[in-house]
């Protein structure tokens, strides 16, 4: 009765899931931008919130900033090994590993090698999420992500 209204915001991830398993088990592999070559990530490679942290209520405008380790930041396009530029998710879930990170107003990129973002979001909950992309705007293998974190606006 309740336990719906618990389970119902996993069901698109729980979607996604079953799709993915669903494409990888169809024979051919894709041929077209669906199968993009990853760039490799060092296993400790760690993207995470300098600010705001998890919990945080934060006003309507703020700046985000954004830490990594092992890795490097580079502007989108450029293509070199152990780098990428930052992608900040909000409101969203990431999407499959294996496609580009979309650009729209969920999926902020930092293609100029920025590490911090001043965004502005209505009031309320909200959830950030942070995702390195190569410089087709693809994850990395393993994809270097953080932590969703949930903050308010007030
Ligand atoms: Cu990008």
């Amino acid at each position: 009765m309740t336990r719906a209204a618990v389970t119902r915001p996993a069901l698109p991830r729980l979607a996604a899931a079953v799709l993915s398993a669903a494409l990888s088990a169809a024979a051919p592999p894709p041929l077209s931008a669906q199968s993009l070559p990853r760039q490799p990530a060092p296993r400790n490679a760690t993207v995470y919130f300098h600010y705001p942290l998890d919990g945080l209520r934060v006003p309507e405008r703020f700046t985000v900033r954004i830490g990594l380790k092992e890795m490097g930041v580079a502007p989108a396009g450029i293509d070199k090994p152990n780098t990428g530029h930052h992608h900040l998710l909000i409101d969203v879930d990431p999407g499959p590993p294996d496609q580009p990170i979309p650009a729209d107003y969920n999926h902020i990129h930092l293609g100029n090698g920025q590490t911090e973002v001043v965004v502005t979001l209505p009031k309320g909950t909200h959830t950030l999420q942070l995702l390195l992309g190569d410089h087709t705007h693809a994850p990395h293998k393993p994809p270097v992500i953080s932590q969703k974190i949930t903050i308010y606006v007030r």
